[in-house]
């Protein structure tokens, strides 16, 4: 490819979902309020201060950079001047609409600075930047629920050029996102690309690298199932190749699943000690940033009926717990109690049904990653047996869900023994 002594660099990132509300943060004296309001804003604020920061050439947004369909006008010219910002820096941005912005759902429009290229969504066009040699093929879904490949129309990449596609897909079906613009990685890669910019699903992954296929993940985190680092992928190119990669975390709040196991705690004390040690963990490693947290306690304790007997005062304990940890704060989404009494773990143990047996075989497992896949089969078969309470509500259990893999002893017991009356 004509391309010798060329080196850029550019921004990927997707779903900003600007203006989207934090969810399941309820108000209470003491919670770092102000610094979750803006959220999505101040996340994007970094994206933008970094580009012109590392001056990149251009920047990609792969889709879902609104919420769905502005509440006023603000939002949009909250956008419009970020992009100023960058039009002035000498940065091109390139984006397409993704399922939450998709051209249905956006009832106002602003115009866009010039720097800014929005794709159709009708069919895909191509963008070329003449003085690095790329060409940028991509096109935004026109409706919410966009069910077809829309890969089939992108043009095959151009031999002299280095290309970039910009997709809003849910690949070969990603679990917990709805399976839109699905495509497969053949497909793509029989395009001829360099580097596929996707879009949609809201943790990074990075699917190839030859070519480059990425989801950079969301830039900030928005719910309880949204935990750990956010941000964005800046890509440096050198003679038409990716040289490097580099994350950055843009997030402004961290949210964070606080698992305790009070196993053989027999004093709040203890109880206390543990929870502190695990609120600071999650405090360090947000690095500044406030949390977002929820405390769940599991494990077999004597505490198990005092927890239970009076669960918002105990919600009102750990909250400030939190508040005195001090730091950027530390917010207590909820308590999760799914913790059992010894004497109920021996009962139910020692029965002779489904559920006794499912537990013993579970006690008696070493666990690896056969195992656990088995067992997940395992599961599915037996879900008509399972109770109701299981397999329904936010917290429901699902046997091929990441946490379900990486942890699934644990959380197999803590679950089973949580279910009301098991
Ligand atoms: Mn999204």
């Amino acid at each position: 490819m004509g391309s010798a002594g060329v080196k850029f660099s550019f921004i990927h990132a997707a779903d900003i979902h600007l203006d989207s509300p934090l969810r399941g943060l309820e108000r209470y004296e003491g919670a770092p309020a102000e610094e979750i309001r803006s959220a999505t804003r101040q996340a994007f604020d970094n994206l933008v201060t970094l580009a012109i920061d590392q001056a990149v050439d251009f920047v990609l947004l792969a889709g879902d950079l609104y919420d769905g369909d502005w509440k006023d006008y603000n939002t949009g010219l909250y956008f419009v001047a970020r992009m100023a910002r960058l039009r002035d820096a000498g940065i091109r941005v390139f984006m397409i609409s993704g399922n939450h912005d998709a051209a249905s759902q956006i009832t106002r429009q602003l115009q866009l600075p010039d720097n800014v290229t929005r794709f159709a969504t009708d069919s895909p066009e191509t963008a070329v930047v003449e003085e690095l040699n790329v060409a940028i093929h991509g096109q935004g879904f026109a409706t919410r629920e966009v069910t077809e490949d829309l890969l089939q129309n992108y043009p095959q990449g151009d031999l002299h050029r280095f290309n970039i596609g910009l997709l809003h897909t849910s690949l070969d079906g990603k679990p917990g996102h709805e399976p839109y613009a699905p495509c497969t990685i053949d497909g793509l890669r029989s395009k001829g690309y360099q580097y596929w910019a996707l879009g949609h699903v809201h943790k990074r992954e990075l699917i190839s690298e030859e070519p480059w296929i990425l989801f950079p993940g969301n830039i900030q985190g928005r719910h309880i199932r949204e935990t750990g680092a956010r941000g964005c992928t800046l890509v440096r190119v050198e003679n038409g190749e990716v040289m490097q990669l580099e994350q950055h975390d843009i997030d402004v709040l961290r949210w964070s699943l606080c698992a305790v196991d009070i196993g053989g705690c027999d004093h709040i004390d203890a109880v206390c000690e543990r929870v502190r040690t695990a609120f600071q963990q999650a405090l360090d490693d947000a690095e500044g940033r406030p949390v977002a947290a929820r405390l769940q306690l599991h494990g077999e304790s004597a505490l198990h009926a005092r927890l239970h007997a009076d669960p918002l005062n105990w919600n009102q304990e750990f909250r400030a717990m939190a508040t005195g940890l001090g730091g950027a704060g530390l917010w207590l989404e909820k308590l999760s109690l799914q913790t059992c009494s010894p004497a109920d773990a021996a009962q139910i143990q020692a029965r002779e049904d489904a559920l006794g047996g499912l537990l013993r075989a579970i006690r008696e497992m070493e666990l690896n990653e056969a195992d656990s896949t088995e067992l997940a089969q395992q599961i599915s078969a037996l879900r008509q047996k399972l109770p109701v309470e299981l397999l329904s509500g936010e917290e429901r259990f699902d046997p091929t869900s990441e946490p379900m893999l990486e942890d699934v002893k644990e959380l197999l017991v803590t679950r089973l023994l949580a279910v009301p009356g098991s």
